[in-house]
């Protein structure tokens, strides 16, 4: 089969570049860099980041997005070629949710491919769990899934739901 390029998009801090860190089996490629305003965090994604996972007979290659909307003009050089999009959100910003949703209508706008919503920080309560962001973004709710990103076994998961709707 085909490798299929995934990118993973969303906001700053979404936990992009943690789920392409937890899920791959080989040696990811990250651009963090220190940054250089107020985001809430040390390091952020200036260009990509790349890892790869198999599932199944499935090889996934992922592309992770940068976050800060600076460096959008990255979206459409890394969604080149790709046949699925993760755009995750973490569970616990609600102020996000909007951004996301215009992140999630741009991209798709651009590249109508399978797509699924990752509602981070389910570990992290008070969160805002997948069926809530599914009324919110007016998504049906088997496109939205909860996870925490540092741990693999639910990492994956939008990724198999991915899959899973692209059968
Ligand atoms: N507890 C918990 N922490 C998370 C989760 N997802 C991300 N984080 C943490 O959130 C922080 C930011 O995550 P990143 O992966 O750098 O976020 P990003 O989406 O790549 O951010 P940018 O590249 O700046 O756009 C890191 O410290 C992660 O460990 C999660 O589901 N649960
Ligand atoms: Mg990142």
């Amino acid at each position: 089969m085909e490798p299929l390029k995934v990118v993973v998009s969303g906001p700053v801090g979404a936990g992009k570049s943690t789920l392409i860190r937890t899920l791959s089996e080989t040696e990811i490629v990250d651009t963090d860099a220190r940054a250089s305003e107020a985001i809430g965090k040390d390091l952020t994604t200036v260009a990509m980041d790349y890892g790869t996972l198999r599932l199944d007979d499935q090889l996934l290659y992922l592309f992770g997005t940068p976050g800060q909307e600076r460096f959008d003009f990255m979206w459409d050089v890394l969604t080149e070629g790709a046949l699925g999009l993760v755009l995750l959100v973490r569970g616990d910003r609600p102020q996000d949710f909007p951004q996301a949703r215009r992140q999630l209508d741009y991209l798709l706008s651009q590249r109508p491919v399978p797509y699924v919503v990752g509602v981070t920080r389910q570990d992290r309560p008070p969160v805002w769990g997948p069926d809530e962001v599914a009324l919110y973004l007016g998504q049906p709710p088997e496109r939205v899934v909860g996870l925490n990103a540092t741990e693999p076994a639910s990492a994956v998961g939008p990724l198999l739901r991915l899959l899973e709707l692209m059968l």
